[in-house]
């Protein structure tokens, strides 16, 4: 499948697997670029080294593109955004705020720079300092959220902006896919979908929660005061929802080391299970070439058959 997005990525398909803090690691990023989609490195709040060992073991796994995304609430974001024009990492992609300050020096560098954005002001603003395209991603999305719906902020953004739009937050297969495309994307991010994959490292407690979860299985916590983030409904985000409206400064300390304690320990009492809701469609394991190839399979039949 071609379009604008395939065309920048230098990709088969026009999709971007979602960087997952402690979760999009080597092993991931280079199964879905192998797959013939863009397989991102979680910069997460990794330090520097160890995102740098996995670029190159990614480059181990894989001779096709892939990238790093720069999560912007890291403490090591200003070293990462070196480490992509250190490493020559060939495509950036950013969330959680905005990578105004390093768009000159990514873009002198050569990189394709693809920053998620929360409003259509934004993308606006990404495309004047030079954005190649833009990740729209709605609150069906687990993981830090905005406030707008895929729906909405999809062809919003499409009518604003002239470089390509992505749609995340609510895609797992080709129905997505062909409706994200009918809205005015030219390409998908999909997260949740990627969790269940067989090359995805997450604790079997985790995997085994988002094949389980139904459709209202997940719970949204930090919407007051703190960072609002989309998780599997767990006795941990009971205790939140709980401290948030008594303390809400004191969510923050128990959000500290609760993403590790879910991906590695399968700790439902204090983890966080970041998942979107579209886990409720998900029941069955894959590689990460079958989700794509059934993904796009079932797309082209819908947008062409
Ligand atoms: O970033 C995400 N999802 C994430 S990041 C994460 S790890 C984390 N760690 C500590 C606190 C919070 C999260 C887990 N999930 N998705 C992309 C995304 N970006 N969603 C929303 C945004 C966003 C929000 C505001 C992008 C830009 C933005 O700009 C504000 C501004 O400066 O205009």
């Amino acid at each position: 499948m071609n379009t604008a997005v395939t065309k920048l990525l230098k990709t088969d398909y026009p999709i971007i697997q979602g960087s997952m803090a402690w979760i999009a690691d080597a092993s991931l990023a280079g199964a879905v670029s192998n797959a013939g989609g863009l397989g991102l490195i979680a910069g997460g709040s990794a330090p520097v080294d160890v995102v740098r060992a996995e670029i190159q073991k990614t480059r181990e796994l894989t001779d096709k593109p892939f990238g790093l995304n720069i999560m912007l609430l890291s403490p090591n974001k200003d070293d990462l955004a070196q480490l992509v024009l250190d490493e020559k990492v060939p495509i950036v992609t950013t969330g959680a705020g905005s990578p105004g300050v390093y768009m000159e020096r990514w873009k002198a560098g050569g990189v394709t720079v693809i920053p998620v954005v929360a409003s259509v002001a934004l993308a606006v603003r990404m495309e004047r300092l030079g954005a190649d395209a833009v990740i729209c991603e709605g609150c069906e999305a687990g993981g830090h959220i905005g406030d707008l719906t895929t729906m909405s902020f999809v062809p919003q953004t499409a009518d604003a902006v002239k470089i390509p739009v992505i749609a995340a937050g609510g895609i797992a297969d080709g129905r997505g896919v062909a409706a994200a495309f009918m809205l005015g994307a030219s390409g998908v991010q999909c997260g949740t979908v990627f969790l269940t994959a067989d090359e995805c490292n997450i604790h079997e407690n985790y995997k085994q929660r988002v094949l389980d979860a139904k459709d209202t299985g997940t719970v949204v916590t930090g919407r007051i005061g703190g960072h609002p983030a989309r998780c599997l409904k767990t006795p941990a985000t009971r205790k939140m929802l709980a401290i948030e409206k008594d303390n809400p400064d004191a969510l923050e300390e128990f959000l500290v080391g609760s993403l590790r304690k879910a991906v590695q320990d399968g700790d439902l009492e204090e983890g966080s299970f970041m998942c979107g809701q579209i886990a409720g469609m998900l029941n069955s394991r894959k590689t990460c070439r079958e989700i794509i190839t059934d993904m796009f399979a079932q797309a082209e039949a819908l947008l062409h058959g």
